[in-house]
Parts: structure tokens; C-alpha cells; sequence
């Protein structure tokens, strides 16, 4: 998909000579614009970078202004309505919304910055992805970790990704009814992250979601995505810390989990080892615990490791949280979470880029016209794959 975007974006920049302006006129074109304005924070570029923004600022209604100083104000002093109100903009389909909503990321950003200024450059807030296969025991785990983590004194905010809202409109939303205990705790704030139908969007509104989640003062962010499709690969690349779930299932059960996410992995947590269970959950255990020192390490100075833990009984969950905050102070001595976080900035800024570039490019009238033909014949066999592509490509660059 990467190769796909680069290719694209090249002969994009060759079809458009909109491009090079981007840095000069950041509101050219509105597919340019959201490009530009989303990957702001991550280019070091400030002079350049605050024009755009205050182009932005100037270009604000009176009741814009007055709402994202409203939405900023609540944000930042931690009143939940505020966040969801947040959330709920930069999930929006609406393109002047997105634009009011990349406004207030800005200031949300500008303010993150400051914190870690003064918290000796460090981030303030721990992300941590959970995934694992359905039913694995992940939200029951994050209801158990996340009230411990209140009654400690942080604010825990837990994002749900569910990869089949981007197809069937969503199934996670149930969990909250799950997690009864932690959805009722003032501490605590529990979300379903929006989806705008593509896995881009999954990356897109969940990354701006967990910035606003921090803003508003949650130090502990909780990531939940389920095993299916791509979105743990997704979350994997949004948070510091990516820990699976397994439960202490048969084979056929384990069977799903990919390899490649296995390697991801910083910790692995054997869930529901209680009653009949514990046997089963050291078995897998160990074979985890040997199947790992198989696999490539994905960091320099930490070894991931094998825990069990049980959300009903709650035996070994504290010494779970342990490993995780462990993980955190190692990384963070090393450099590496910055290093991270860095990395996945470049990770998010071309996952916008796919998103709009490949937005833009469905639109055009002339893939438009010609796509519902070329899917015909390629699913006939009649034409490869890949001279449809290449016919669509064609259709779109002669009339850019
Ligand atoms: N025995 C036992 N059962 C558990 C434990 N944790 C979860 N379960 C059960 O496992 C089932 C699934 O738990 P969830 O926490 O909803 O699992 P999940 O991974 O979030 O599920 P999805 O989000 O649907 O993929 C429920 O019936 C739980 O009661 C545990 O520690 N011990
Ligand atoms: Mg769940």
C-alpha cells in the first residue's frame, strides 16, 4: 500500500502542478490543504507552519472561533462533554468541519508541546495498544487495569477500534456495557474511536482521538482492537507500548493470530488463567515464551516477556501493569518511546496522505466514469489487474 501511495502520489504530483505550491498557499486546493495542514506538527518547519495556521484562524467565522475556543477551553480543563464533543468533530465526513477540527488539533498539539516541555521533553501520557483475537478477555482486562489505574490517581482513557465498523457500521460499541465498572468511574473515559470507513480513517481519527484524549488530562491511554483484518498493524504504529492478548484457547483458536503481530509484541498476556484454566494458560505460556525468543526484537532494550493474568480473579494483574510500566521506564531512559513516537508520526503523515490522495483519485469524473467498466472486465478476467490500474491512472492523470 506504501509502494501503491508513493507511485501515486508521484504521478499525482506530476498531473497537478498544485503541488509545489503547497508551501507557499497551504489553501490552494482542499484535498492539498487537509494534506498540509494534518502533517503540520511533524515537519520542523515553524515560521511556515503557524502561517498556515493563523491563514486557517483568519479564515474562521465569529461562531467557529467561538466554538473552538469553547471546545479548546473545556478540553483543556478536562471536561468530558468537551472531549466528546472534540471526537465527535474530527470523526466528521464534513469538510469544513474536518478543517475546524484540524484547527483545534493544532491548538491541542501546540499545548501537548508545551507539557512535555516542562515535564524535561519526556511524553506526558503512556499509550498502550491491546489486541488479541475475539473473546480473547481484552476488554474485561482493560476494566480491571483501568480501575486499578484510577484508585492509583490517573486518568484512563480507553479507545475501542473496531475494524468491522469500517464495513458493517461497528460492533464494539457493546463493550462498553462490558466495561460497566470503569464507564461509571469519573476517572475514567471510554470511546468507541471513530471509523471513517477505510483503515486510513481508522489510523486517522484514532491518532487525533488519543491526542485529544491527552489534552484533556488522561495520562493512561488504552487502545483496544480486535484481532481481524489490519487495524491491530494500525494501532500497533500509534501507541508506545503494543501488547496481545491470548487466551488459553486450543490451537484452531490461536490459529488466527499472524505471525508478523506476534513480533510486534512488547508484552504478551495469557488471559483467564483462573479455575480450570491456569493449566492450559502455562502451557501456552511457555510455548509463547519459546516461540518469542524465535522471533526478531522489535526494541534494543527490552525483551518481551510472557505473563498470565486473570481479570476475574485478578491474580497477576498488578504485576501485568508492572511489565508494562517497566517497558515504559526502560524505553523512555533509552530514548526509544521518543524515537517512536517520531517514527509514527511520519506513519500517520502518509497514512493521510493514502487516505486523501486515494479520496481524491476515486472522485476524479474520469476514474469515475471509466471504474464501474475496467471492475467489470477485471473481474471477467477479460483485462489483468494491472493494466486496469494502469488505464485508470492513465484516465486520471490526461485530465488532471
Ligand atoms: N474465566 C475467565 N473468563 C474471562 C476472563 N476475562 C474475560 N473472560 C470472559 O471471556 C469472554 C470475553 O471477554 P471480553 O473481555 O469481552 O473479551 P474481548 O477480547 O474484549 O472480546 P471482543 O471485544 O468481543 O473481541 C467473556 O465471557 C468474559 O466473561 C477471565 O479472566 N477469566
Ligand atoms: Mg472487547
Amino acid at each position: 500500500m506504501r509502494g501503491f501511495g508513493v507511485r501515486f502520489l508521484r504521478l499525482f504530483s506530476r498531473a497537478s502542478t498544485a503541488v509545489p505550491q503547497i508551501t507557499t498557499t497551504p489553501l490552494t486546493c482542499c484535498l492539498h490543504r487537509r494534506v498540509w495542514v494534518c502533517s503540520l506538527p511533524f515537519v520542523y518547519r515553524r515560521s511556515v507552519s503557524s502561517a498556515a495556521v493563523s491563514q486557517h484562524i483568519q479564515d474562521l467565522s465569529g461562531p467557529e472561533q467561538r466554538l473552538l475556543n469553547k471546545l479548546y477551553g473545556g478540553l483543556i480543563s478536562g471536561q468530558r462533554a468537551s472531549l466528546a464533543e472534540s471526537i465527535t468533530l474530527v470523526e466528521t465526513q464534513h469538510p469544513r468541519k474536518k478543517e475546524l477540527a484540524q484547527v483545534l488539533l493544532q491548538r491541542v498539539l501546540a499545548y501537548q508541546r508545551e507539557q512535555e516541555n516542562q515535564n524535561g521533553g519526556k511524553p506526558v501520557a503512556f499509550r498502550v495498544g491491546l489486541s488479541g483475537p475475539p473473546g480473547a478477555g481484552k476488554s474485561s482486562f482493560i476494566e480491571v487495569v483501568g480501575k486499578m489505574l484510577t484508585g492509583r490517581g490517573h486518568k484512563v482513557a480507553v479507545l475501542a477500534v473496531d475494524p468491522s465498523s469500517c464495513t458493517t457500521g461497528g460492533s464494539l460499541l457493546g463493550d462498553k456495557t462490558r466495561m460497566t465498572e470503569l464507564s461509571r468511574d469519573m476517572n475514567a473515559f471510554i470511546r468507541p474511536s471513530p471509523t471513517s470507513g477505510t483503515l486510513g480513517g481508522v489510523t486517522r481519527t484514532t491518532n487525533e482521538a488519543i491526542v485529544l484524549c491527552e489534552g484533556a488530562g488522561y495520562d493512561i491511554i488504552l487502545v483496544e482492537t480486535v484481532g481481524v483484518g489490519q487495524s491491530e498493524f494500525a494501532v500497533a504504529d500509534m501507541v508506545d507500548m503494543f501488547v496481545l492478548l491470548i487466551p488459553p484457547a486450543g490451537g484452531d483458536e490461536l490459529q488466527g493470530i499472524k505471525r508478523g503481530i506476534i513480533e510486534r509484541a512488547d508484552l504478551v498476556v495469557v488471559t483467564k488463567s483462573d479455575g480450570d484454566l491456569v493449566v492450559p494458560a502455562r502451557r501456552i505460556q511457555s510455548e509463547y515464551t519459546s516461540a518469542l525468543k524465535l522471533l526478531r526484537r522489535n526494541s534494543k532494550s527490552w525483551n518481551p516477556e510472557v505473563v498470565r493474568a486473570s481479570s476475574h480473579s485478578s491474580e497477576g494483574i498488578p504485576e501485568a501493569w508492572a511489565k508494562m510500566e517497566s517497558f515504559r521506564n526502560t524505553v523512555l531512559t533509552s530514548g526509544e518511546l521518543q524515537g517512536r513516537r517520531r517514527a509514527q508520526q511520519k506513519v500517520w503523515m502518509w497514512s493521510l496522505i493514502q487516505e486523501n490522495v486515494l479520496c481524491h483519485f476515486q472522485n476524479h469524473p474520469s476514474v469515475r466514469e471509466a471504474l464501474p467498466r475496467l471492475e467489470e472486465q477485471v473481474t471477467r478476467g477479460v483485462i489483468s489487474p494491472g493494466l486496469a490500474a494502469d488505464l485508470l491512472l492513465k484516465a486520471f492523470s490526461a485530465s488532471s
